[in-house]
């Protein structure tokens, strides 16, 4: 790892990286301002274990005091889920104004793959990732996620992307930008709390070790930039469609109302589809994360075995 003035590795994470032991990487703005609390800090503890149970270490990112941190304390995370929205909402343009005031900041899928990236950590388990928001056209509101994807090499298992964005406008992002999108055991898109969107993955692949296969050769190949992972929600977790749809339209609905914009609009309408959903939508939230948490440390496992020297190269 080069020097890196501003990021601390906890103790486990440190020693897994250097001997070449499979880490997952999880953000923290699902903590924070993804569930509310406790369901939030519950949930990120579930997924640091479901990930050492499928072989890994995990490492939560956040900043903490003014540190970027790869690995926390359950003291850390109980303290980012109880602060809820009063901790900053970190994409790639607020971590130096985190780390000047010597403040507290939950990272998005953005943010977190920098981070992860700084430390050597190649595989990240997500939710959903950010995208391309319905009526982006006129507002522009397409995700620093989406970017982040573009050039940083770090592969992101998610859920696909909810339909509170524009799922084609998402994937035509990502074609442009040259980020593979690969279906796992699925030839569709998955829509996060759904298993099915309509629009297809780029390629689909069937077990862990082929998907560490194509990442090793990317990287390998000089190819940077991210991937992304989509992984359906397992069947027995999926939720009636036509509730969530209703919820999710009546929540786009009430944000055009109240006039919500920037990094406030995916906040409000996960807290908006939960609420109008009776908090079935955070059960399902839930479930997939922890489904994804368990396919990236697979994911690591497969990877650690095929290579300990993965050499992104840098131009
Ligand atoms: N999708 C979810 N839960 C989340 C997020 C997205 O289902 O918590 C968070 C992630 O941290 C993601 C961020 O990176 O929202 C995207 O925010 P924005 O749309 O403002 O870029
Ligand atoms: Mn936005």
């Amino acid at each position: 790892m080069k020097n890196q003035p501003y990021l601390d590795l906890s103790p486990e994470v440190k020693n897994a990286l250097q001997h070449g032991q499979p880490v997952v990487a999880l953000e923290s703005t699902i903590i924070s301002h993804g569930m509310p609390f406790p369901d939030n800090v519950e949930t990120a503890l579930r997924v640091e274990r479901a990930v050492r149970e499928s072989g890994a270490v995990p490492a939560t990112i956040a900043i903490i005091g003014g540190r970027l941190k790869a690995g926390l304390s359950e003291a850390e995370i109980e303290h980012l889920g109880r602060a809820g929205q009063e901790v900053v909402k970190t994409s790639r343009r607020d971590i130096p104004f985190i780390l000047a005031k010597n403040s507290t900041g939950a990272t998005t899928v953005a943010a977190t793959m920098i981070i992860a990236e700084m430390a050597g950590i190649r595989i990240f388990a997500t939710g959903g990732i950010g995208g391309v928001h319905r009526g982006a056209a006129e507002t522009m509101d397409i995700s620093a996620d989406l970017p982040e994807l573009a050039r940083t090499s770090v592969a992101v298992v998610c859920a696909g992307a909810k339909s509170i964005l524009d799922i084609g406008l998402t994937l035509e992002y990502l074609e442009t930008h040259g980020v593979p999108v690969i279906g796992f055991q699925t030839d569709e898109f998955p829509a996060f709390y759904t298993r099915r969107s309509s629009f297809g993955v780029n390629y689909r692949l069937d077990t862990p070790e082929d998907i560490a296969k194509v990442l090793k050769i990317k990287w390998e190949a000089g190819l940077q930039g991210g991937v992304v992972i989509a992984n359906p929600i397992p069947e027995a977790h999926e939720p009636m469609l036509a509730p969530i749809q209703r919820a999710t339209e009546m929540a786009l609905a009430e944000a055009l109302r109240l006039g919500i914009r920037g990094k406030e609009t995916t906040p409000f309408l996960l807290s908006k589809i939960k609420e109008l959903t009776g908090g079935e939508s955070l059960r399902a939230n839930i479930e997939l994360v922890l489904n994804n948490a368990r396919l990236a440390a697979k994911i690591a496992v497969a990877m650690s075995f095929q290579q300990s020297s993965i050499v992104i190269r840098k131009s």
